[in-house]
């Protein structure tokens, strides 16, 4: 499993890289902020949340006095751990009959992947776990679950390829009760015809559990793919609108320069990030902690 500094190792060399020589030995000018905000634009952390950013950054200079540019590489330090906010414990054990979390995200951002990364997580907190392939669109995204539950012993409900998603949900919570599962997860297709057609039929696929499971989902993960950097929030807009995503599974952040877009989801979304995606294998997953994540992105930890 790669570690965080290393997950993060493009980002830092983008943003941190180059602050030392902004923030050298010498005052506080306004090309030390023009410095600071390019470097920040470069790493995808995107123009409101820089100016944001810089904002409380400059900010705090003046409450703290803060003269020498040097000072400021702490400052920034805490200001984008604020930004990020406190962390938001995963909660493993089984509190409820029946718990759903329905996963969504476009084609490729790491659905699957992160579902399976998910299943070992929680299988090793004792929960029994059914899935259910409602990515009906791809035949291969179908197999793929399959193959994910077939290792990890956990059974997954799928239809044929282009069957009605609706009816794979239905079955699976049929499936999860009668087996006595206490969580379902639910992979959902990431492309449709049309964008329209597909919030469509993602909330047709939340009214379906809402029938049949009080309260359900309970939680609805949006997964971005990190190297998608600015791209991500515009797309990640359409999700959060159609269906209530409860928090965000950042993929990919290993091997793209794009990290800083952390920063913009939480910023603008307004969406805490719960996990990270570090790797393709099964562990390459941990819970977002945004001071563990800032001191890796600064190569402090
Ligand atoms: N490097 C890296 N690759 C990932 C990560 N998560 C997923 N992938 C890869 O992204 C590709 C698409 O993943 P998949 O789960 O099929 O996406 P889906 O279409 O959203 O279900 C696959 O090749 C995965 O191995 C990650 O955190 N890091
Ligand atoms: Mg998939």
């Amino acid at each position: 499993m790669p570690s965080l500094r290393e997950t993060l190792a493009r980002t830092r060399n983008t943003l941190v890289g180059r602050l030392q020589s902004v923030l050298g030995q010498s005052d506080i000018t306004p090309e030390t902020w023009d410095d600071l905000e390019s470097l920040l634009l470069q790493s995808d952390v995107g123009a409101a949340t820089t100016g944001k950013l810089l904002d409380a950054l400059k900010q705090r200079a003046k409450n703290d006095a803060i003269v020498m540019a040097a000072g400021l590489r702490n400052a920034l330090k805490e200001e984008m751990v604020k930004l990020l906010g406190a962390p938001q414990p995963v909660s493993y054990a089984a509190t409820r009959l029946l718990e759903v979390i329905m996963v969504v995200g476009v084609n490729g951002s790491g659905k699957t992947t992160s579902i399976a990364k998910l299943c070992k997580l929680y299988l090793s907190h004792g929960r029994k776990i059914v899935l259910a392939a409602a990515d009906t669109f791809r035949a291969a995204a179908i197999d793929q679950l399959q193959v994910w539950g077939e290792r990890a012993g956990v059974p997954v409900i799928a239809g044929n390829p282009n069957s009605d998603p609706g009816a794979v949900v239905y079955d699976s919570i049929q499936a999860a009760f009668s087996r006595k599962a206490d969580l379902l997860i639910v992979d959902t297709a990431g492309r449709l015809h049309t964008k329209h057609n597909l919030m469509q039929e993602l909330k047709k696929l939340r009214g379906i559990m809402q029938k049949s499971v009080h309260a359900a989902p309970h939680q609805t993960l949006l997964v971005i793919d990190a190297a998608n950097g600015q791209n991500a929030i515009s797309q990640a807009k359409g999700f959060t609108e159609a269906v209530g995503v409860t928090g965000v599974i950042l993929t990919k952040l290993d091997g793209t320069p794009k990290g800083g877009v952390t920063f913009a989801i939480v910023s603008e979304l307004g969406i805490p990030i719960q996990f990270i995606g570090t790797g393709e294998k099964i562990d390459d997953i941990e819970e977002f902690d945004a001071r563990r994540f800032v001191n890796n992105l600064f190569g402090d930890e």
